[in-house]
C-alpha cells in the first residue's frame, strides 16, 4: 500500500458538503482505504479575489491504485459533483488534488508529483502537518520545519473525522 495526500478545496455551491461528499467518494475508491482525515479549514482565495473563500481539507489514503488511475478516480468525483472549468484558480464545486503520492516524484502533461504548488499554500501544508506531523516531504525536507511560516494564515474551523 502506498500513502497518499489527497488536497479538498470547495469555494461554490454548499462547499461543506461538497468536500463531505468527496470525501465519502474517497473512502468508496477500490483497492484503496481513507486513513485520516484533517481538520476543515477556511481560507482566502489564492488567485482570482473575486471568488467566494474557500474550504479546504486533506485526505490520507493507503491505497494500491496507480497514480493516473487515482487521477482518473479523481477527475470522475469532480465531474459526478458537477464541478465546471471556469478560469484558472477560480471558483469550484470541489477540487481533488494529488499532493503526495508516497515518495513519488513525477513530472509530466497530466500529473505533477509532489504537486506542483504545495510548498507554497498554507492550506495545504497546515492540514497535512495535521495530520502527520512528522512527515518527511520526497525532497527530504520534514514538514515541520516549512510550516511555522505559515501559521496563522489559516482558519482551523472544525474536525470533520473521528
Ligand atoms: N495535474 C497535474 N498534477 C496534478 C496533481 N498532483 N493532482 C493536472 C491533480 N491534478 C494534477 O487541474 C488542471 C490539471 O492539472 C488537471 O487536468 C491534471 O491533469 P485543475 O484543478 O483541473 O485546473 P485548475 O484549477 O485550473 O488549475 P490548477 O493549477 O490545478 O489549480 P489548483 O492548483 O487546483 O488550484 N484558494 C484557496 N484558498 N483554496 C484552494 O483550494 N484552489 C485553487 C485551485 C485556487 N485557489 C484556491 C484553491
Ligand atoms: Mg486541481
Amino acid at each position: 500500500m502506498i500513502t497518499c495526500y489527497i488536497g479538498l478545496g470547495a469555494n461554490l455551491n454548499n462547499p461543506e458538503q461538497q468536500i463531505l461528499d468527496a470525501l465519502n467518494a474517497l473512502q468508496q475508491l477500490p483497492q484503496t482505504e481513507l486513513t485520516a482525515v484533517s481538520s476543515l479549514y477556511g481560507s482566502k482565495p489564492l488567485g482570482p479575489q473575486d471568488q467566494p473563500d474557500y474550504l479546504n481539507a486533506v485526505a490520507q489514503l493507503a491505497t494500491t491504485l496507480e497514480p493516473l488511475a487515482l487521477l482518473d478516480a479523481l477527475q470522475a468525483q469532480e465531474l459526478a459533483q458537477g464541478r465546471e472549468r471556469k478560469r484558472h484558480w477560480g471558483e469550484r464545486n470541489i477540487d481533488l488534488d494529488i499532493i503526495l503520492y508516497g515518495d513519488l516524484q513525477l513530472r509530466s502533461e497530466r500529473l505533477n508529483l509532489p504537486h506542483h504548488e504545495m510548498h507554497k499554500r498554507s492550506f495545504v501544508l497546515l492540514p497535512l502537518a495535521e495530520i502527520n506531523p512528522q512527515l518527511v516531504l520526497p525532497d527530504g525536507r520534514a514538514i515541520a520545519t516549512i510550516t511555522p511560516e505559515f501559521d496563522g494564515q489559516l482558519h482551523r474551523l472544525k474536525r470533520l473525522w473521528h
